[in-house]
């Protein structure tokens, strides 16, 4: 059995709720009790991109041309691939290996969603994964579902998120060329990738007006953000726990919709280096395992890590709530 070296919490689940209490340090483990400190630039933001967006969707709805919704819809899986299949498959977990063009093609798809550099956005998750639902986790979903969703970008992250995330091992991403140069131009590229070519575009190819353009992609870039926020929020919140019982990540089909197949996060926590997220990766509800699957084909995603049958059902046998499936067959041994 593959030792889950990023999860310190899969040495935990060997033991009861009291014990898991004490090995969790105390520190890390007690809710925050310091006061917010409010960033008003990213609240004024988020409120503006929020209401553009609502007037987005009025304009999808009256006056934009068909191609711009349609294209607006294009560039949101775009864009969530950029963010499923590359900053979180690829990058942050490393479960699978890409080639080259295939890192290209990944790298802008990422800017266009403009969550962060895919350096910043890893460094962020891997913290998550390492530290989830303590203090040092980013978006600690123990502070509720409005912190977990989009709250911790409202504030200054709690000092437990940078003294823990300074441990957290980023070499492998800051010698990739194409990340570091992502990084390093960041201010430039996202601007260009996630504004400014996606409302030009309609304007110059199909004489769409600049209201309508720049707020169908404004619509499509916070409908992006809010179906990832979904997977912080919701899918920590709500949901069964078929492999583990004992962490709150759930398996959340709602989300995994909107999230191109990153809503089974249970799964997901237990067993994170699989590059599906899922143990099924059923197509309908994991584009993101279809888009690897169809780059593996052609050869430029390879290396998928994935996680036997045997593992995982002596996982959902001595850790699940009893939803998995298995559970049918009267094979409890
Ligand atoms: C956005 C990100 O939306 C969303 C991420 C969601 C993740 C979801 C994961 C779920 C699974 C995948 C599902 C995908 C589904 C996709 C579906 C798609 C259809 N470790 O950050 P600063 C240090 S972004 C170590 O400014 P403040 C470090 O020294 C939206 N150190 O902290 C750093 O300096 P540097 C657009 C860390 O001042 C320094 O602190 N972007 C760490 O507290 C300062 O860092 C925005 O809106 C760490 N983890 O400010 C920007 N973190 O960077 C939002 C920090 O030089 N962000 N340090 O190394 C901000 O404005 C700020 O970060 C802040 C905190 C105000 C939130
Ligand atoms: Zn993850
Ligand atoms: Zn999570």
């Amino acid at each position: 059995m593959a030792p889950n070296t990023n999860m310190p919490t899969g040495v935990l689940h060997e033991h009861d709720d009291e014990v898991q209490a004490q090995i969790i340090p105390p520190e890390i483990s007690k809710p925050s009790d310091r006061k917010l400190e409010l960033v008003w630039r990213n609240i004024i933001l988020f409120v503006y991109l929020h209401l553009v967006a609502l007037y987005g969707v009025y304009i999808m709805l009256t006056s934009a041309k068909l191609i711009t919704s349609a294209v607006g819809i294009f560039l949101y899986i775009c864009g969530g691939l950029g963010i499923t299949a590359g900053a979180h498959r690829l990058w942050a977990h490393r479960s699978y290996k890409a080639k080259w063009p295939l890192k290209i093609i990944l790298t802008t798809f990422n800017t266009l969603a403009f969550e962060n550099s895919v350096i910043e956005w890893s460094r962020d998750h891997r913290v998550h994964h390492k530290f989830s639902e303590t203090d040092a986790d980013p978006h600690n979903a123990k502070r509720g579902f409005f912190f977990s969703h989009v709250g911790w970008l409202l504030c200054r992250k709690h000092p437990e998120v940078k003294s823990k995330g300074k441990g957290i091992d980023m070499t492998d991403l800051e010698q990739d060329p194409i990340l570091a140069f992502q990084d390093k131009y960041y201010l430039y590229l996202m601007p260009l990738v996630c504004f400014v070519i996606p409302t030009l575009v309609p304007m110059y190819c199909w004489n769409e007006t600049f209201l309508n353009s720049f707020c169908v992609n404004i619509f499509r870039y916070v409908f992006t953000l809010n179906a990832t926020w979904l997977v912080n929020s919701a899918a920590h919140l709500y949901g069964q726990k078929p492999y583990d019982r004992y962490i709150n990540p759930a398996e959340n089909i709602s989300v995994s919709v909107f999230a191109l197949g990153e809503g089974w996060h249970n799964y997901h926590h237990t067993f994170p280096w699989d590059y599906k997220t899922s143990e099924l990766g059923k197509y309908s509800t994991n584009f993101s395992a279809l888009f690897i699957d169809f780059f593996a084909k052609i050869g430029w995603a390879y290396d998928l890590k994935t996680v036997s049958e045997e593992m995982i059902k002596k996982r959902v046998l001595r850790t699940g709530d009893g939803s998995h499936e298995i559970w049918g067959w009267g094979d409890k041994d």
